[in-house]
């Protein structure tokens, strides 16, 4: 396999101005004819080399005259000729059907559908397939009536007709410029959703959603969704849609979430299908954010594309943040922003401290797809936010209007987007640009001294980024840092809150003073997660209260939360059984007042009483005895849960919901609800059972059934089994719903959980080939069931390792995103690193082994 670099970056040879491309579709043999006129790009006499993979070529013609002068390889295809114009005629063959990898032209469940971003393209036709090849596409596809009613590509559709056979055609003509990558195909039956979108300057655009057969009533949700993003775009970027139809489909058989092809996103049925029966809150709310992700994209993607792969964080890191604060304006804004600070310790931070650790713009690749990861795409968004709190709201729209206006219709890189941003400001972003080329996470390090005397207080800051696996040398970034200063009295009774201030770090160290205290004011530091870093400061029991109690800044609240639960998990591993008992009665007193309080926030005082998951717990420690770790936050756990079981309790019957809405207030109430219900199981409560089952069997709502089975879960309790085979009874049909059951089965703590997941491979709706069954049940063992995977028998770590080396071969891209958690073996105990470097090496000693599964490997062996 080839390293690629991004400094090695080179205009293409050729162009292409215009795509006339024909699919004659049939599963197994599917012809493609696709013509294109290209032009020489610059004076040089090259040949034209196109990338192609997998396809059968039946002729090449040129100007109209079939040529024999090419040379065809595993990848490429190149013809020899120095004309500087000409018109391009290939015809290729293509096998839909057995195409498992779900790249390119495959089939999902008997339609036809497409994936093309980064590389599938090539699985079509021979093409020069690069983001910074931009043409104009227009579409026939034939098809049989009866199994593909609807024939759909990108743009409008402009004329249409029958054929002999039960076969007709459809043509669709797209104006827009674009790279290949947003090319898509669909072809199938379905139900269809209509409805229209008038934009701001009143044009009327008709929107329509395809689902499976009989899932119409499902698909409401994510239609409402996609009017509230095109609402939304426009008032806060004054950014319309452009096209006069907007579609959508959804396939049950795909590797991402969803993608965002011109005029045609095709989505996973994950993020489409939902109501109230067979979806949780937080589908609902995944469905909104991906639904206006893609959207979002048309302006973000489409209209400005990348120049190269290496780019992509322009598109996907700035699209994040603008579909993150979409969210914040759909739903409550706290409980969005922890979840993605969440998804940045947990799993963000860890790819920074793993083998595969690269920057938001990577340097190097083997395979593309491996980089459509958390740091391109929410360190990405973190960075753009950082941009957004340096400039402010008005200066961040000025850098993207201007961003527009420069660079629409073009293939442009992260630097032209900092520029645009640099030069809407007059601000300049030289080192901030640090931030797309340096990896890893930085720890900024605070300290403070007062002179009772003088009322001088000091804050010295200092920032570190230590060497990570790709880059050894690193460099002071720019960090803006939020924050304030929180004044108490003696009685610790709150006096003021010195008003927000944002300091930019830009050196290793630097003091700032503030003179006049008349006592150690206590630092409320990081505010909204400000910047994706690690904070040391050396917070006393009583600073995390006062935080907890009375920060200024909602985030910092739950972080001090979190703090003091962290605190005490990580020490218990050290402490004899007298201290510990000791500390665990101490933090979880800490509690009380934030239970009781009846001002507070019912999903900040949700978000307050969890406990830190072990995945961000395991992040925090060097070295980790992941059972030791796992069993001491357990302990925490569970004596939280005994100490306040009286106010669990009390707060679960407290909170009557009226029929099921998805509002922010019913989902709170929800939240809360399952949360304490949780507390009552792992507390045995005399009544969590009855509870448990009441709530199981009367839930008018997918996110009370799963809350109810998650507490049974949680609480060891002899119903667990006895509902989860009610609940399967129940969804057997609906493989989407089964998944949240696959899950919890996968991540239980059991003994005997290999044979279970053997037995569940077995399962009527189980298949290898779906990637959501494999990340139900796999990708919840691995990523999730710490006891299982991390048995130090060696046999969970030996499971998935077999697994991935049948998937393999099926589909590398879902196997390569499988792989991270045994990649990320450099934080454990040094016998269970072996093991996992042992299975490393079993699975790369397979033959016909993926350049996916390749990269990471070769990555991650010391
Ligand atoms: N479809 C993926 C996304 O929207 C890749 N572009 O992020
Ligand atoms: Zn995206």
């Amino acid at each position: 396999p080839i390293v690629k670099r991004r400094a090695d970056y080179q205009q293409p040879d050729f162009l292409i101005q215009t795509v006339d491309i024909h699919f004659e579709l049939e599963s197994h043999e599917t012809i493609v004819t696709c013509s294109t006129t290209v032009t020489r790009n610059g004076k040089h006499d090259k040949p034209l080399v196109l990338d192609g993979e997998q396809l059968k070529l039946l002729s090449v013609k040129l100007d109209g005259k079939e040529q024999s002068d090419y040379l065809q390889d595993e990848t490429s295809l190149t013809i020899h000729t120095l004309k500087n114009e000409f018109e391009l005629t290939i015809q290729n063959q293509i096998d839909p059907k057995g195409n498992s990898s779900l790249e390119g032209l495959y089939q999902s469940s008997g339609a036809f559908c497409t994936q093309c971003e980064a590389e599938g393209f090539r699985k079509i036709t021979y093409f020069l397939d690069r983001p910074d090849v931009l043409a104009k596409y227009q579409v026939t596809i034939v098809g049989d009536k009866t199994l593909y009613p609807y024939l759909l590509s990108n743009g409008n559709k402009v004329d249409s007709g029958e054929l002999a056979d039960n076969k007709h055609w459809v043509k669709w003509s797209d104006p827009f410029n674009k790279p290949c990558y947003l090319f898509a195909l669909v072809a199938g039956d379905f139900d269809l959703l209509e409805d229209t979108f008038v934009t701001a300057s009143n044009r009327s655009v008709k929107l329509e959603l395809f689902v499976d057969k009989g899932k119409a009533e499902r698909g409401y949700h994510a239609l409402e969704s996609l009017k509230k993003s095109m609402a939304w775009d426009e008032t806060e970027f004054g950014l319309e849609y452009d096209l006069d139809i907007y579609m959508i489909v959804a396939v049950d058989f795909f590797n991402m979430g969803a993608m965002e092809n011109k005029g045609l996103n095709v989505f996973n049925s994950k993020f489409v299908l939902a109501n109230e029966q067979t979806a949780t809150d937080e589908d609902f709310f995944n469905i909104e954010a991906v639904i206006g992700h893609e959207y979002f994209h048309n302006w973000t993607g489409n209209r400005i594309t990348c120049r190269d792969w290496f780019q992509l964080s322009l598109k996907e890191g700035l699209t994040v943040f603008r579909d993150q604060q979409f969210s914040n304006d759909m739903s409550s804004p706290i409980v969005n922003r922890i979840k993605n600070v969440r998804i940045m310790r947990e799993h963000q931070f860890a790819e920074d401290a793993s083998a595969m650790s690269h920057p938001i713009r990577p340097d190097e690749v083997i395979e593309m797809n491996n980089f459509y990861t958390v740091t391109v795409y929410d360190k990405g968004a973190e960075v753009i936010r950082m941009l957004h709190t340096l400039l402010g709201k008005q200066g961040f729209r000025a850098g993207m209007d201007l961003y527009f206006q420069r660079f629409d219709g073009q293939a442009v890189t992260c630097d032209d987007f900092v520029q645009a941003m640099q030069d809407a400001n007059n601000k300049d972003l030289t080192q901030f640009r640090r931030w797309y080329s340096q990896s890893g996470t930085p720890q900024v390090t605070v300290s403070d001294t007062y002179e009772q005397e003088t009322g001088l207080y000091k804050i010295e800051f200092s920032q570190q980024t230590k060497p990570t696996f790709d880059q050894a040398e690193k460099l002071n970034l720019v960090i803006p840092m939020r924050f304030s200063l929180i004044d108490q009295n003696h009685n610790q009774q709150l006096n003021s809150v010195i008003e927000e201030q944002i300091v930019e770090l830009t050196e290793q160290t630097q003091v700032i003073e503030f003179s006049n205290q008349s006592s150690k004011p206590v630092l409320s530091l990081l505010h909204d997660f400000c910047a994706p870093v690690k904070l040391n400061y050396a917070y006393s029991r009583s600073d995390l209260v006062a935080l907890m109690l009375k920060s200024p800044d909602d985030f910092t609240r739950w972080d001090a939360s979190q703090r003091v639960f962290s605190q005490c998990i990580l020490q218990l591993a050290d402490q004899g059984e007298i201290t510990k008992t000791q500390s665990i009665k101490d933090t979880v007193a800490v509690f009380d007042q934030v239970i009781n309080d009846a001002n507070l926030d019912l999903a900040l005082k949700t978000e307050m009483l969890t406990i830190p998951s072990f995945e961000s717990l395991f992040q925090q420690v060097e070295s980790v005895d992941v059972e030791q770790l796992r069993k001491s936050r357990l302990q925490l756990l569970e004596a939280f849960a005994d100490t306040y079981q009286t106010q669990w309790f009390d707060l679960y019957k407290s909170i009557q919901i009226p029929k099921y809405e998805y509002t922010v207030e019913q989902v709170k109430q929800r939240k809360i609800r399952n949360l304490v219900l949780k507390y009552l199981a792992a507390s045995q409560h005399q009544h969590a059972q009855s509870i448990i089952e009441q709530q199981f069997l009367t839930a008018d709502n997918m996110t009370d059934s799963i809350g109810a089975l998650a507490a049974a879960q949680l609480g060891d309790l002899a119903e667990f089994d006895s509902l989860m085979q009610q609940f399967e009874q129940k969804w057997q049909a609906d493989p989407l719903v089964l998944d949240k059951w696959f899950a919890l089965q996968a991540n239980t703590d059991r003994a005997d959980i290999l044979a279970r997941l053997e037995l569940l491979m077995g399962h009527a709706q189980y298949t290898i080939n779906n990637p959501n069954r494999v990340r139900a049940l796999i990708g919840s063992f691995a990523f999730y069931n710490v006891s299982g995977f991390h048995n130090i028998d060696g046999s969970g770590y030996k499971f998935v390792a077999d697994y991935l080396i049948k998937l393999n071969d099926i589909n590398p891209q879902v196997a390569s995103r499988m792989i991270t958690p045994l990649i990320q073996w450099q934080k454990v105990d040094v016998k269970r690193q072996a093991l996992m470097q042992h299975q490393l090496m079993r699975i790369g000693d397979t033959p016909g082994l993926s350049k996916d599964l390749y990269e990471k490997i070769t990555k991650s062996l010391p």
